[in-house]
């Protein structure tokens, strides 16, 4: 497939995009009965053309400094994305299908107080006051590699604890086989929930699932802030996962509720279209997509600040020594 990038412009995606591409793009979205759009094309990018031009994103809001360690072996040699592109090039459905909405929708949302439910297969059902949970943790400094399905990367330090942590204080009874998520569901707040229109006619709210194993891997991080200060509202304030040798997408945003289960959850994008986006979504640059390659990725940022550099995709999106292990005789074609 034809993907043509573009350093920055004013050009719309549709321009931008080869006519043949749109309209199989179209055609599956209607064969989907969308009334918007899945996952979209990687091809060339529409929203620097908006955050350059009349539609400014606004600034960033008050976020807390925060204090954390800087552990050695999650300070790669490569830099970090730029932050104002990192906080205004975002996937959050909730609050629009376009890169540029978030920014622009999230700033009202209510993040304060927060509590995350934790439930299902445990001895000990909690629940966790985010913010004074916060102030308790040790936080780390993680600097991931990003890697989105759409064949996009940025590199971002997050500030988070690992997954096992929470996991572990609630005592998983021996049935919990898996890790459920859940996002906020607020459409008064999310308007992309109020309108199938505008929330891409996905079903909220927005869930995501781990297998046990994965969910305990130390690389799985709780995340609550980056560079340095508090989440913005637009990355998923206030907590969030982070999965760094997953596709972005099993990165849930502003969670409510864990539970741990039995059986595998379903999960948001798999549902909507399950030949598309598998259960476990591990970034590997051998099984394409079936609208686009998954070889290379387009790292944003890199080659100018709104420019993009495309480079290879690495398997387990650069982690493979920590995490194949977990996949060990699985057909990662099948289990995509
Ligand atoms: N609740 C929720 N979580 C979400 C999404 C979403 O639309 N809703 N988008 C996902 C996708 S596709 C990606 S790539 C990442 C983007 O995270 P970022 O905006 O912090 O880069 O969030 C993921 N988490
Ligand atoms: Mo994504």
């Amino acid at each position: 497939m034809l993907i043509r990038v573009r350093k920055t412009s004013a050009l719309s995606e549709h321009q931008v995009t080869p006519e043949r591409v749109y309209l199989q793009r179209r055609r599956i979205i209607q064969g989907l009965g969308l009334g918007a759009a899945a996952l979209s094309l990687p091809a060339g990018a529409s929203v620097f053309g908006n955050l350059l031009g009349k539609e400014k994103a606004p600034p960033v809001p008050n976020q807390m400094t925060l204090s954390y360690d800087r552990p050695e072996a999650y300070q790669p040699a490569f830099n970090p994305t730029a932050e104002q592109v990192a906080t205004s090039y975002n996937n959050f459905y909730e609050f629009g299908t376009d890169k540029s909405d978030p920014v622009r929708h999230a700033q009202g949302l209510k993040v304060r107080p927060w509590t995350i439910k934790i439930d299902g297969e445990v001895e000990k059902p909690q629940t966790i006051d985010v913010w004074a949970w916060m102030e308790q943790q040790r936080l780390e400094e993680r600097i991931y590699r990003h890697r989105c399905v759409e064949a996009w990367s940025m590199v971002i330090p997050w500030l988070g604890v690992p997954l096992a942590g929470i996991i572990k204080a609630a005592n998983p009874t021996s049935k919990a086989k898996y890790v459920a998520f859940e996002t906020l569901y607020d459409p008064e707040q999310m308007r992309g929930q109020a309108s199938r229109y505008v929330g891409g006619g996905i079903q909220y709210p927005y869930v995501e699932g781990l297998r046990m194993d994965e969910a305990m891997h130390p690389l799985s991080l709780m995340v609550v802030g980056m560079y340095g200060k508090t989440l913005p509202n637009q990355n998923g304030a206030p907590v969030r996962l982070v999965v760094p040798w997953k596709y972005g997408f099993k990165g849930i945003k502003s969670i409510v509720r864990i539970s741990l289960t039995e059986r595998q959850p379903p999960c948001t994008w798999n549902q909507l279209a399950p030949y598309e986006y598998g259960f476990y979504a591990n970034v590997n640059p051998g099984v394409d997509h079936p609208r686009w390659s998954q070889a290379s990725e387009r790292a944003i940022g890199e080659g100018g600040l709104f420019g993009s550099e495309r480079k290879p995709t690495l398997m387990f999106n650069g982690y493979e020594e920590e995490v194949a292990a977990l996949y060990a005789g699985m057909d990662l074609r099948k289990f995509y």
